[in-house]
């Protein structure tokens, strides 16, 4: 990718990613536009890469992970969204989707993760919902006690991977009104009750499904409570530290690819009796978007690596996942510019670049809640 030379921690973490590499160019870069196109979630791609060990990355060996430090896990991501962005976000959501069992999750609990991990069963994250993404601890949905079990009524929205997931995070009111009054449950997709609706019609990214899923009474044993009573919005705002994270390894990822496409296309079309690549003004708008990733990429990894060392790292995975995705937005566009009116058609790929860099802006906190997040620990 762009004559980058990476410097990892391991000779496996060369190993891995040069395995992550053969798959991105093998299976997902032929049918990347396809599935696109059609709208399609690959399940079989997602399939593939758990049986390559690339669903638990960033967990133990002891439940089935990989135990690879999170800034390998993130360059991963990055080199599987170069190829195909839905494919490492779905990585990544499921990643993320893993997290609140491992890390607050009982003995019986954990007993799961090895299927999680090995990625038999694919993870959803239900927090958005219809009246509110940003202000996540207004979320309205309930579980009541009953008996053994918690019954489980509301309605969430924008669920990646609704309608194809096994298994579901759901969090939910046990209590009274704020913060305190969320629980995180772990379902499993089949429970009746769980229904989740039509996929949007998204602007980009359609082979990932995203969709409201709607609670109607369904029961939820309550021994799949994760965490204690309570504790479901601080179990929340901890994985999405780390999804974050994974969203801007997906935008590097994207606008990577979106340079190199640029770069191979301004190199072989010429105007005015010579390549374009050598007018300045195209020159140095390419010069810019190499820097762009370079930086996006450091400020990640960066983060990661105070993740790994077990330091506090909330902010700046925020700081990570607002310049990355606003970069990304940058250089899709500037691709497609590159390239002028065949930028804007479907022959090439910079126009779906450019779609999917747009999502980037909003998942996982908007880029408006990142600055929230990163005011605050100012
Ligand atoms: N890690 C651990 N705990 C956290 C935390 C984090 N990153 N962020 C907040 N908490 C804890 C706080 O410490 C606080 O606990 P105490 O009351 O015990 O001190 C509690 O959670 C409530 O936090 P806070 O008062 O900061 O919550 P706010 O309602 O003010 O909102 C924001 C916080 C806006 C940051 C949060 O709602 C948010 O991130 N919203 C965006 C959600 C999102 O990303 N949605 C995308 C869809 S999910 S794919």
């Amino acid at each position: 990718m762009g004559g980058m030379e990476r410097l990892l921690p391991t000779d496996d973490a060369y190993e891995l990613l040069g395995l992550a590499a053969e798959i991105a160019d093998g299976e997902l870069a032929p049918r990347a536009a396809d599935f696109e196109a059609r709208g399609e979630f690959p399940r079989e791609v997602v399939r593939t890469l758990g049986r390559a060990g690339l669903l638990g990355l960033p967990y133990p060996e002891e439940h089935g992970g990989a135990a690879q430090p999170y800034e390998v896990y993130l360059q991963v991501i990055e080199v599987l969204a170069s190829r195909w962005l839905a494919v490492a976000e779905a990585v990544s959501v499921h990643t993320l989707s893993c997290y609140p069992v491992y890390a607050h999750g009982g003995e019986q609990l954990r007993k799961l993760l090895p299927d999680m991990l090995g990625g038999e069963l694919l993870g959803a994250y239900c927090l958005s919902e219809p009246q509110g993404g940003s202000d996540a601890a207004a979320l309205t949905t309930r579980a009541s006690r009953d008996g053994d079990s918690f019954m489980v009524t509301g309605t969430k929205a924008w669920i990646t991977h609704a309608g194809q997931a096994d298994f579901y995070n759901i969090f939910c009111r046990t209590g009274g009104p704020g913060a305190h009054g969320i629980s995180c449950l772990l379902a499993d997709a089949a429970t009746p009750g769980i229904l989740p609706q039509a996929s949007e019609k998204t602007m980009g990214l359609r082979s990932s499904p995203v969709a409201q899923i709607v609670f109607d009474d369904a029961r939820i044993p309550a021994d799949r409570l994760v965490g204690e009573l309570g504790d479901g919005f601080k179990i929340a705002m901890e994985a999405l530290d780390s999804g974050r994270l994974g969203i801007a390894a997906c935008a590097v990822g994207l606008a990577q690819a979106a340079l190199d496409y640029a770069v191979g296309y301004a190199r072989e079309r010429s105007q005015f009796g010579k390549s374009i690549l050598e007018f300045q003004g195209l020159r140095f708008m390419l010069a810019d978007a190499a820097t762009g990733i370079a930086a996006a990429r450091a400020l990640t990894l960066a983060a990661a690596r105070l993740r790994d060392a077990g330091r506090p790292y909330s902010a700046e995975a925020a700081k990570a996942k607002l310049f990355a995705t606003d970069m990304a937005m940058r250089v899709t566009t500037d691709a497609v510019q590159v390239l002028g009116g065949y930028g804007y058609v479907q022959d090439h790929p910079v126009e779906r670049y450019m779609r999917e860099a747009k999502v980037l802006q909003i998942v996982e906190g908007t880029n408006q809640i990142q600055r929230l997040v990163i005011s605050r620990h100012l």
